[in-house]
This record gives C-alpha cells, structure tokens and sequence, in this order.
C-alpha cells in the first residue's frame, strides 16, 4: 500500500461536548457514532486506507450543514467533507488519529428546479448523478457527466474533484457543466452563489475556486447544472485498431467528418477486455477473433433524422480501407448498445479479482498517447518483469487509466509496496510529454505530495494563499491536496 502519513503535529481527540452539540442540530439520523454505521464512512472506495472518526454527521439541509461547520469551527475541530466516498484518490476518507468530523452531504439529495427553457437543473449536493441524468432526461434533455461510478458519485463530490468521465471530449469536464453553486465556507457562513447565468462577469469567478478543491475550501452543498439537448440518434461501435497510432488516425477520420456528434471515444487494451469477459457474468467478445487493442465510438445527435448509423457506417468502412480498422461492430439495439458500453465500464471493477492494482490516473495530449503508452509500457515491464499493464480510458480527451495489474504469482502486499516506484517512472514518462499526474481522479490524500514536485514557480504559493484567505484555520480536508508545509 503506499505510504502516505498526515504529516502534521498530533491532532487533539474530537471533544465528545462538540457531539453532543451537533446532535441537537442534527437529530439522531444525522448524527452517527455507532461503529457499524460509520464504519463505511472510513473506508475509501479502492481499499487503500481505512482511517478513524468518532462521528459522521449527515445534515437535512444547508442551514444544518452551516450550522454543524460552525460549531466545528468554533470548537477548532477539523472536518472531512464527504459525498457517496467514491474518491479514487482517497480524498473523502479520514486519517486514522480519530481527529476529524466526517460531514457526510447524504441526506441532503434533492433536485430543487429543473428549468428545461434555460437548460439548467438545481441539484444538492448528495444527489447521485444517475438521479440527475434521470431528472434531465424526463425534462427531455441531458445531463452530460457519465462515467461508471455514477450510480454512486453524488453531484457535491463530483464537482469538487472536477470529474471527467466518458463524454468530456464533447461536454467538457465537471466543471464546465456548473452555473452556479452554493457552498458551507469553512467558518460556517453560506456562499449563495446559485445562479443560472450564461454571462455573468461580475469579478473573480469563484465557483472555480471550489471546484477541484475537493473539500479543502468548503463544502459545496448545491449547484446550477448545465443541461444539454437529449439525444435522439445514439450509434455506438465496438472497433478492433492495429495499434494505438491506429485508434488516434480513426479518431482524426470521425472528426473531420462527423466531429460534433462524437460523445465518447475510448480505448480497451485486449488484456483489460479479457479481465471482463473472464470476471463479469454475461459478457461476450463482440468480434469474432481477439485483437491487441480496441476503441469504442458514440456519436449521438439530438436529430432523430441524423443518420448517424449510415454516417457511422460510411466512416468505418473508409477506416478499414486505410487500415486503421482490423473489424468492427455497430449496436443494432439499446441492449446491444448497452452491452457494448458495459465491456468499457466494467473495465475497473474486472481488474480486483487479478490482485494488487497500481492506478495511473493520467493525460497527455492527445497526439502523445501512442508514445506514451509505448514508453511507459516498456519501462514498468523493465521494471518489474510479469506487470501486467492494464491501459484503458478516454483517449479522446488525452486521459489514459494507465493501470498496472499485479504479476501472476507474487504476493499482493510485495506488489502494492512498489506503488511508488511504478507510479514515479509513469510520471517520468507523462512529465516528459507535457502531461498530467492526476487528469479525472483529483489528488485527495495519494497523490497530495506529488502536487508540490509537478508545480514550480508561485503556482503552490498561490494556493496556499487562496487556501488560507479562505480556510484560515486549515480545518477544511486536512492532509488533502496540498502538499504539507
Ligand atoms: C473509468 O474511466 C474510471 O472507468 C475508473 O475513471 C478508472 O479504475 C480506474 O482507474
Ligand atoms: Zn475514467
């Protein structure tokens, strides 16, 4: 497991008073202490820490949730703002003094508006993103972020870490798809900042501020999310590529034909493929033979006569003349479709059974992902002989997963313990092609003392000066992003 301490002087214990005193504004449900009922609070989603809080506090509303950072506040108490604890970088987990309040956004998951002529939609912050897309989709439009987890990620989350997902080459990111957002300020005040604009210069913007925070500067307890038109014409295609020169020269075809209807464009390793079609039930190899690498293409219109499926078809077929298509297949139904989709979504979830995963969260212009793949695939091979890469992601945008499964045969903890030594010459390798450390994921606790090695200059001065104009107390996510010191 890599080693990542909380590197600052022993934290006093939570005072049982502040519990005391939290639960009258919270009630019984919104205060938790029973062991059993907090214990999945202090996991975080990989499995990598296991930390310790006497309570996690689930606030109704806004106003309790101020009200409770108040309290902390004033009782010099540090907090760990938490939304559905899918953090792939541990940054919604405590640490394991027992220090912290873990303030949990749960309970508070209601849609407030859905305002379909200005294509925006009010959600609070522990509304699961699938509950959003749902919510758009019956006011006939789109919410955009997709990704596998988000039938778990709440909307408080995935804006503070600036989610990507499948579909950012056409949506953007996280927070790209924000208006307006409402946050608890560290000291307890409320930021009401939920406007549904599309211009609105009026200073700083600083609901960027609090997106890819991840908790540090507050809690953001509610948001104007952007809503797109709904898709009316989705065509998705499994294809096989030669190599991964191969998948960037298709996309390059799709764009110049069709650019604006790609949604999402993603790349499979055949070893990433075989881990879900050996570990997921019902799973199938669509193609008829194995190959070393695929994509897989949405383009989607909201035109119900957009003929995408001949477009899609017309591409395809230049492709395979220009040899950058081995074989390929169009979903014909939404099962078909939907089926397709779940090899690529599947993709992390087949990889635990294998063992010891090392994750690699990282981006690289776009025109750099086939050398990179190719450096970085020698030089852990080199490295640890029988690593098993596992590189798969949205290549479309420059964002690769490069995930490395452990060797057959070696003990999962010796594996683990060379987290570092991989994950360094990784960076090495994204460093060297203009890349970035952490691309969809966020930094949280991982990845925090990497920050200061990859930001020269004043980039990490500012920050900290933005962090203590806002949380001069620094009680907000301690040990979380920014580097100690
Ligand atoms: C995905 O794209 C997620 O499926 C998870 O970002 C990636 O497991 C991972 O490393
Ligand atoms: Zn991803």
């Amino acid at each position: 497991m890599p080693d990542r301490p909380l590197e600052l002087p022993p934290r006093p214990p939570v005072p049982p008073a502040l519990i005391g005193r939290i639960r009258q504004v919270v009630g019984d449900r919104g205060c938790l202490t029973e062991p059993q009922a907090i214990a999945p609070h202090m996991k975080d989603w990989r499995g990598l820490f296991v930390g310790r809080a006497p309570v996690v506090v689930k606030p109704a509303s806004t106003a309790e949730c101020a009200e409770v950072v108040r309290l902390c506040a004033e009782a010099r108490v540090p907090m760990v703002p938490q939304g559905g604890n899918s953090s792939m970088a541990a940054g919604a987990t405590p640490f394991e003094d027992g220090a912290e309040v873990v303030i949990s956004t749960a309970r508070m998951n209601r849609i407030r508006a859905v305002d379909p002529a200005n294509m925006s939609l009010t959600a609070e912050a522990g509304c699961i993103v699938k509950a959003v897309q749902d919510a758009a989709e019956q006011a006939g439009c789109l919410f955009p972020l997709s990704f596998g987890g988000d039938g778990t990620a709440v909307v408080g989350g995935v804006l503070s870490t600036n989610a990507g997902g499948n579909n950012t080459l056409r949506y953007g990111n996280a927070r790209d798809l924000v208006l307006g957002l409402e946050v608890v300020l560290p000291d307890g005040q409320v930021w009401d900042g939920l406007r549904s604009l599309r211009k609105d210069n009026t200073g700083y913007c600083l609901r960027h501020l609090f997106m890819g925070a991840e908790g540090t500067l507050g809690i953001i307890t509610a948001a104007v999310l952007k809503l797109a038109p709904r898709p009316r014409d989705v065509q998705v295609a499994f294809c096989a590529v030669p190599d991964v020169a191969a998948a960037l020269r298709l996309l390059t075809l799709l764009q110049g034909r069709d650019g604006p209807s790609i949604s999402a464009f993603e790349y499979m390793a055949r070893f990433g493929l075989s881990l879900v079609l050996k570990h997921v039930p019902g799973t199938t190899d669509p193609l008829a033979g194995p190959h070393e690498h695929y994509v897989l293409i949405e383009l989607s219109s909201p035109r119900p006569d957009a003929h995408l499926k001949e477009s899609l078809e017309a591409a395809l077929a230049e492709a395979v003349e220009q040899g950058l298509v081995a074989d390929a297949v169009i979903a014909a139904s939404d099962a078909q479709r939907a089926a397709l989709w779940k090899l690529r979504e599947e993709m992390s979830d087949a990889q635990k059974p294998e063992g010891g995963s090392i994750k690699n969260d990282i981006s690289v212009p776009v025109s750099a992902v086939p050398a990179f793949m190719a450096e970085a695939s020698a030089a852990v091979t080199a490295a640890l002989p029988g690593i098993r890469p596992c590189p798969f992601g949205h290549v479309g945008d420059g964002n690769i997963h490069f995930n490395l499964t452990q060797p057959e045969g070696m003990a999962r903890d010796a594996y683990m313990a060379e987290w570092d030594r991989m994950v360094d010459l990784v960076n090495a390798i994204v460093r060297r092609h203009g890349g970035s450390f952490s691309a969809e994921h966020g930094i949280g606790r991982l990845k925090a003392h990497t920050l200061a090695e990859w930001r020269e200059g004043p980039e990490i001065a500012l920050m900290r000066r933005i962090k203590a104009a806002i949380d001069p107390a620094g009680l907000m996510n301690q040990g979380k992003v920014l580097p100690p010191g």
